[in-house]
Formats: structure tokens, C-alpha cells, sequence
């Protein structure tokens, strides 16, 4: 029997096969939930429709995370087939593409700050308000995805930097909000994947040469190993847990200095 029997799971941030949110279904899928799908829009609903398929899913359900209104909708028809919730991952990043070139300060504009905070972070907080409502009598657990960018600057990563610091620190509030509700609330910080949000970026490849030069494990991580730490965090393995950030990097995040650098 998984380690998810019996469990119900919305899935919020598939786009691609490579999408980290799909190495999550993935794992979660093969423990034993149960699971539902959302999507961005229009373009994106026959191909999350086809992937849920594949995991036994049929319940895909349309929500820009930028509209309280299509939050508000999508619970509502979650509601309608199922009766309680108790996993929620929320696998979704956005800033506008300038914000990702060049230095940070000249990159940095209101609009663009402000799209990155609401898409990136506060919609985390959104989702939950509607999750938890559906928890309500269950171990909830809910679960975000974030990138050391939050806490050391990253040349490009600019205002998603500051977006996923507040991500983190909703993360360390929402888990003190739902602790006396039994729902736990953690991150997984992963480290790069060539996935559609990475692939947009400039210079990704010379950046991933870097990580792979220090990381102590040699090589990157995959979707599904990321997918496998985000299961059990949702898991009733993983109880005692809240308000975590869990690095899934290769132990990148903990480096001084690269030993393959000094061999050089
Ligand atoms: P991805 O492009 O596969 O997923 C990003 C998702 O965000 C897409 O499904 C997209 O539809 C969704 N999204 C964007 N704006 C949205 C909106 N307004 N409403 C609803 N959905 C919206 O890329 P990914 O790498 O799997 O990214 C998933 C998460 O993992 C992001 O939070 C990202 O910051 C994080 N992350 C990625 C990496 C990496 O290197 N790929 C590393 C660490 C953390
Ligand atoms: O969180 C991310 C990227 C998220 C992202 C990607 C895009 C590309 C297309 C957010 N918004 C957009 N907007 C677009 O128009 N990652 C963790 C991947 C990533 O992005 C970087 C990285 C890594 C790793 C940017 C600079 C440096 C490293």
C-alpha cells in the first residue's frame, strides 16, 4: 500500500512532461492519491487533460491564480466532486521576461515587481485560503516550490528573488495560521531544472555548468526526485513537519566553495 492511500490531492502547475508539478503528480500518483489538476488557461487544458489521464485523473479545472474570481470557481467545482481536500501543491512562478535580463535595479520596474509578488507569492496564500476550507477534520498538508534565489542573489533571478523570500516567509505564516487547524505547510527548494519556466531564461545552460562544478552530487536533480521529497512532505510520514523550507538540490545550497574548481 503507498504512503498516500486514500489521499486527495490538487495539483496546481503542470504546463509540460517536464513541469516539476508533473514529477510530483507522478510520485504522488504511484503512493496512492488521488489526484486533480489545475491549469492557466485555455491553450494548456487539452494537454493537462491528456497527462491527468494518464495518473486516473479526470478532474481538470481552469484557474489563473491572478483572479480571485477563477480561485473562487475552481474550489467551488473541486467541491463538486470531492468532499474534503488534503493535499494542495502550488507549483507556479511568473514575472514579466525584462525582469529577467540584466542587472536587478535597472530591470526592476513597479508593474514588474508587483506581477511577480502576486503570481509568484501571494497567490500561494490565495489557493490556501480555498484549500483549507476543504481540509477542514483532515492532516492537511500543503506545499510550495521555491529556489535558493530567495536568499542569495542570483545574477538574472532578480525580482523573483524577493518574490520567492516572500514566498518562503508565507510558507513560516501559513504554517503558524493552520498549525491549530492539523494542516502543515512546507517548501521544497529544488535546485535547476531545464523545465518551460527555466528554458525562458538567458544563459541557463552556462548557469547549470556553474551548479554542476560545486554541487556535491555531481549532477542536477530530476522532476521525479523532487516529486519524491514533495510526496512524502505531504504524507502522514511527515507529521511532525511544518513550516519547513527542504532543499532538493544535490546539497548545492550548502556549499563554501567547489572542491571540482581547486582539482582544476
Ligand atoms: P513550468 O513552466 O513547468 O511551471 C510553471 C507553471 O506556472 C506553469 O504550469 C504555468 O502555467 C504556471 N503559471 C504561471 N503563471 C500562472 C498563473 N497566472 N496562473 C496559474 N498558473 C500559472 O516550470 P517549473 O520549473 O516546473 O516551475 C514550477 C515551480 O518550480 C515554480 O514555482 C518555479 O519557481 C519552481 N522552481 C523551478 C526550478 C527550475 O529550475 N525549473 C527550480 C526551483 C524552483
Ligand atoms: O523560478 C524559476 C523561473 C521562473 C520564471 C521563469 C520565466 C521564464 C519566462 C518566472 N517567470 C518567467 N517569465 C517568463 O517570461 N526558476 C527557479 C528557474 C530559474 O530562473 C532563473 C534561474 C533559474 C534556476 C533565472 C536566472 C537565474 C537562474
Amino acid at each position: 500500500m503507498g504512503f498516500l492511500q486514500n489521499k486527495r490531492a490538487l495539483i496546481a502547475g503542470v504546463a509540460s512532461e517536464r513541469s516539476i508539478a508533473w514529477g510530483i503528480a507522478g510520485a504522488m500518483r504511484r503512493e496512492g492519491a488521488q489526484l486533480a489538476f489545475t491549469y492557466q488557461n485555455e491553450k494548456l487544458r487539452p494537454r493537462v487533460e491528456k497527462y491527468a489521464a494518464t495518473v486516473d485523473s479526470d478532474i481538470v479545472l481552469p484557474c489563473d491564480v491572478a483572479s480571485d474570481d477563477e480561485i473562487a470557481a475552481m474550489f467551488e467545482a473541486l467541491a463538486g466532486r470531492w468532499d474534503g481536500l488534503d493535499i494542495l501543491v502550488h507549483s507556479i512562478a511568473f514575472a514579466p521576461r525584462e525582469e529577467l535580463e540584466g542587472a536587478y535595479l535597472e530591470a526592476a520596474t513597479r508593474a514588474g515587481f508587483n506581477a511577480a509578488h502576486e503570481v509568484s507569492a501571494y497567490s500561494f496564500t490565495a489557493l490556501a485560503k480555498g484549500a483549507a476550507a476543504m481540509m477542514e477534520g483532515r492532516a492537511g498538508a500543503m506545499l510550495t516550490l521555491t529556489y535558493l534565489g530567495a536568499l542569495r542573489a542570483m545574477p538574472g533571478y532578480n525580482v523573483m528573488g524577493l518574490a520567492k523570500a516572500s514566498l518562503e516567509a508565507s510558507v513560516r505564516y501559513l504554517a503558524q495560521s493552520l498549525g491549530p487547524r492539523g494542516i502543515r505547510v512546507n517548501a521544497v527548494s529544488a535546485g535547476p531544472i531545464r523545465t518551460l519556466a527555466a528554458s525562458g531564461i538567458g544563459g541557463f545552460r552556462k548557469m547549470m555548468g556553474f551548479f554542476e562544478q560545486a554541487v556535491p552530487m555531481g549532477r542536477g536533480v530530476t522532476i521525479e526526485e523532487v516529486g519524491n521529497v514533495a510526496a512524502f512532505l505531504c504524507s502522514d510520514l511527515a507529521s511532525g513537519v511544518t513550516g519547513e523550507i527542504c532543499y532538493v538540490d544535490g546539497g548545492f545550497n550548502m556549499v563554501g566553495m567547489s572542491e571540482r574548481f581547486l582539482e582544476q
